[in-house]
């Protein structure tokens, strides 16, 4: 082993350009319409940061239906490729004059009662059948976007599980995967996702997520090597999503710290510390729930906590849905984590030691985003180095 620790590797980020053709415009809140905060900028100001600091870009492939179907239903995969379409045809951006896909009835379990739904007649009905908010609407380059940013998951799967499961078994060198990391070098990508995902559950969208790029990426590595994956969720908010993928497999484990739904934030009806997972699944998802004005201290607590549980399921590989909207100033949430804070969560998450892809969600503070999503990357790569000095 080396003596002096070795300058950590810079984490390539992988990216689509397709991310630019998703613009909601707007979003809904209690009937009032608002400038939606999840804007292309937030992806302008992170590349730029990442190439500043030296991460080598990667541009996405884009993914195959079926690794899109892995855990997401048909029905919602089919809805959000052809609403936009569907609405044109209908006439709405004239009448009443809606651009974006707007749903306005929601076919809830209370409201059938039991009965499955019929398909709508009306466009304008369908709309609401996969949604599940007000706040998620869909554009013209929507579905581009959604699919460049599983394209992105799944390239920086494939690029990890490359160099850690099948490199390693055949012994090779100088493919894509094992080009990027030197011998010793614990892979890890991180795919700078827009629009985020963990809000998007197999069989439901909203909350700004419409598929779930940490889910698509983590069953990717299962296919490809991965016995146990742990998703780490750093995003301020709960990931309700990612958490009903995988509530009932006992293959991946789910840890999310997040502001308290019990204290009137998103996503309200999930996040709870009482939802531990069901059947197989039992003990294999974790939910940490701190009071809004939390810092540092409470924070990094909690994701030791998640990192404790996470090694102790037996996890080996890791997918860290990486929102940075926990910080002290982002608009979308009240905690109060500060940028070393950050860092030092990515030394935490990147002291496991085990192969790793970031994914990015919320962050919308567009002064600080960049070098916030720089740091916490910076700090996994440390976190990792110190790890496989150490084993
Ligand atoms: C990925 C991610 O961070 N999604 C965050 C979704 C949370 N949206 C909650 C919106 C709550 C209402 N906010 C009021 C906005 C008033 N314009
Ligand atoms: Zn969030």
């Amino acid at each position: 082993m080396d003596q002096s620790p070795e300058p950590s590797t810079p984490i390539p980020f992988v990216w689509h350009p397709r991310t630019r053709r998703h613009d909601p415009s707007a979003e809904f809140w209690l009937g009032v319409r608002a400038p939606n905060s999840e804007v292309l900028e937030r992806v302008n100001v992170i590349r730029a940061a990442l190439i500043r600091a030296g991460h080598p870009e990667v541009t996405a492939s884009d993914p195959d239906l079926d690794s899109l179907l892995a855990v997401h239903s048909p029905g919602l995969v089919e809805h959000l490729r052809t609403i936009h379409d569907a609405w044109v045809v209908g006439g709405y951006p004239d009448d009443p004059g809606q651009d974006r896909v707007v749903p306005y009835v929601f076919p809830t379990e209370g409201m059938l009662g039991g009965l499955p739904a019929h398909r709508a007649a009306a466009v304008h009905a369908r709309a609401g059948q996969y949604c599940y908010d007000t706040m998620t609407l869909i554009g013209p380059g929507t579905w581009d976007a959604v699919e460049g940013a599983a394209g992105a998951a799944l390239t920086a799967a494939d690029m990890v599980a490359q160099a850690a499961w099948v490199d390693s078994a055949s012994g090779s060198s100088g493919t894509a995967g094992s080009a990027m990391w030197g011998p010793g070098v614990i892979p890890m990508a991180y795919a700078l996702c827009r629009p985020p995902g963990h809000h998007a559950a197999r069989d439901a969208f909203g909350g700004s997520c419409y598929l779930n790029n940490a889910a698509i990426a983590a069953q990717r590595l299962r296919e490809q090597g991965a016995r146990r994956v742990a998703i780490l969720d750093v995003d301020a908010h709960h990931g309700n999503g990612t958490q009903t993928i995988f509530y009932g497999r006992g293959d991946v484990f789910c840890g999310s710290v997040h502001v308290d739904p019990g204290a009137g934030w998103f996503p309200h009806f999930m996040g709870f510390a009482d939802e531990t997972g069901r059947g197989s699944g039992s003990g294999a998802n974790l939910n940490i729930a701190l009071p809004g004005r939390s810092g540092d201290d409470r924070w990094l607590t909690a994701v030791e906590q998640l990192v404790h549980d996470a090694g102790v399921f037996g996890a080996d590989a890791l997918v860290v849905a990486l929102g940075v909207d926990a910080a002290v100033e982002d608009p979308k949430s009240p905690l109060r984590v500060t940028r070393d804070g950050l860092r030092a969560t990515g030394i935490l998450l990147g002291g496991m030691g085990i192969p790793t892809v970031a994914v990015q969600e919320g962050g919308y503070h567009l002064p600080t985003l960049g070098g916030l999503v720089s740091d916490c990357l910076a700090g996994m790569a440390e976190g990792a180095a110190r790890a496989a000095g150490t084993s």
